[in-house]
């Protein structure tokens, strides 16, 4: 089985579920070998009942802890009384929610959707909407500029502007539409910003699926600067980078930058449901009409009600501090482990990432294999990187305690 690696001692259980995957399961994903059945916190526990930190988080979907207590009250209070009643027809807790979420992040309008790339299209659609009914760009001409190396999810229509083969390859024909410049290089947005018939400016404030691609400082603000000059949206998607993952409620409150329109998901409902938001003001907002957008499950009353718990868990368990503080913990910690194959840790907040610099290619894989043998989960990405995102309630003697487990681990290059 191609997902086990040789010499790997795996239990009888283990490799029950992971044959069942193989068998039954689409090709789609190449996960460690691992099977999980329990999480509480930081912590995951597998089917022989070890114990691992979660430094994935569920790419960054459980940052308020796994099966966080008030989240999962929330959900279950809920699941017992009413869970979807589509938008035919009005819930209580949609108007709830929506006053709650748009005062929450200072916007006139709130678009729920489920997914993060639903959210990510509802941005698109709204975008180019604006674009005919405010701006006044010819019908079918409006343009969105977005970034190199950028990860805005699996569509068809995200897909047509992926730069990574492995997204789009033998998946066209693509939609047009689309301009693509390099990240972090306002200069080549000020160039961009010249086609009159651009509508938005789609970003990630930090790229996540790149390998955690910090941009230099000013940046994101400069680029909000030159958008509002030429008349066109800010688009961010802090679905990955937003909900106190970067040490601030946004990545975006780094640089004091209010997107035109925010999209997020991910944490949004603390890793238990699909629960995405597009938010933006009325000029935007409004110019989608009845029938002209919508989802059978968005604003469902189960997901407002967990989204509203999920919100107030991530204010009042000071969440942005504490990934603030412990993030330049553990970066230092992981410079100070001085490792001859550690090139670089970089991130903001517990947004984090690694880059192995080793002869092996398959290092950072056999790292993520001694690790997980040591009672930590990660993932490599794109061969030599590996994030290190742990649940944002994770505490300074956890931080330091994983720290451990990786210089132990390191101990196998
Ligand atoms: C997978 C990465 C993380 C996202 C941003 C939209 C979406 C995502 C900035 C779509 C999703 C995911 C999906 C996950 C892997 C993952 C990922 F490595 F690919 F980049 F998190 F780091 N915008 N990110 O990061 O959201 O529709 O999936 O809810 O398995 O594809 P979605």
């Amino acid at each position: 089985m191609q997902a086990i690696s040789p010499g790997t001692a795996l239990s009888d259980t283990t490799r029950h579920y992971l044959e069942l995957e193989e068998q039954y399961g689409a090709h789609n994903y190449h996960p460690l070998p691992v099977v999980l059945n329990r999480g509480m916190g930081v912590f995951v526990w597998d089917v022989d009942d070890r114990r691992y930190f979660d430094y994935l988080s569920g790419y960054s979907a459980v940052n308020q802890g796994h099966c966080h207590p008030r989240i999962i009250g929330a959900l279950l209070e809920q699941a017992q009384k009413l869970t979807l009643t589509s938008r035919a027809f009005h819930s209580d807790l949609l108007g709830e929610y929506a006053q709650y979420i748009t005062d929450y992040f200072g916007y006139e309008k709130v678009l729920p959707m489920n997914t993060g790339v639903e959210a990510v299209e509802t941005a698109i659609k709204l975008c180019r909407r604006w674009g005919y009914q405010v701006k006044n760009i010819p019908e079918n001409q409006a343009k969105i500029i977005v970034c190199a190396d950028n990860f805005h999810g699996r569509t068809s229509t995200v897909i047509s502007f992926s730069t990574d083969p492995d997204s789009n390859r033998h998946f066209g024909p693509y939609t047009p539409g689309f301009i693509i410049i390099p990240y972090n290089d306002a200069a080549a947005l000020e160039q961009a910003l010249q086609d009159r018939h651009v509508a938005g400016f789609l970003v990630e404030p930090i790229q996540g699926e790149a390998g955690v691609v910090v941009p230099d400082e000013g940046y994101l603000r400069k680029a909000k600067q030159l958008c509002k000059e030429a008349g066109v949206l800010f688009i961010a998607d802090e679905i990955q980078t937003g909900l106190c993952r970067t040490g601030k409620m946004l990545a975006c409150d780094h640089e004091d930058v209010r997107p035109d329109i925010l999209i997020l998901g991910k944490a949004l409902s603390g890793g238990v449901l699909p629960v995405s938001a597009v938010l933006a003001d009325d000029e935007i907002m409004l110019t989608i009409r009845p029938g002209e957008h919508g989802s059978t499950y968005g604003g469902n009353p189960l997901a407002c009600k967990v989204a509203i718990e999920a919100l107030r868990v991530l204010k009042e368990e000071k969440l942005a501090e504490n990934a603030q503080v412990l993030g330049e913990l553990l970066r230092k910690e992981i410079q100070q482990l001085n490792s001859p194959y550690i090139r670089l840790i970089r991130g903001k907040g517990l947004l984090n990432a690694i880059m192995i610099d080793h002869p092996n290619p398959g290092a950072a894989w056999e790292l993520c294999m001694a690790l997980k043998e040591n009672g930590l989960l990660a993932k490599p990405t794109h061969g030599d990187k590996i994030r290190l995102a742990p649940p944002l309630v994770i505490t300074k003697e956890e931080i330091l305690e994983s720290v451990g487990i990786i210089r132990d681990s390191l101990s196998i290059l």
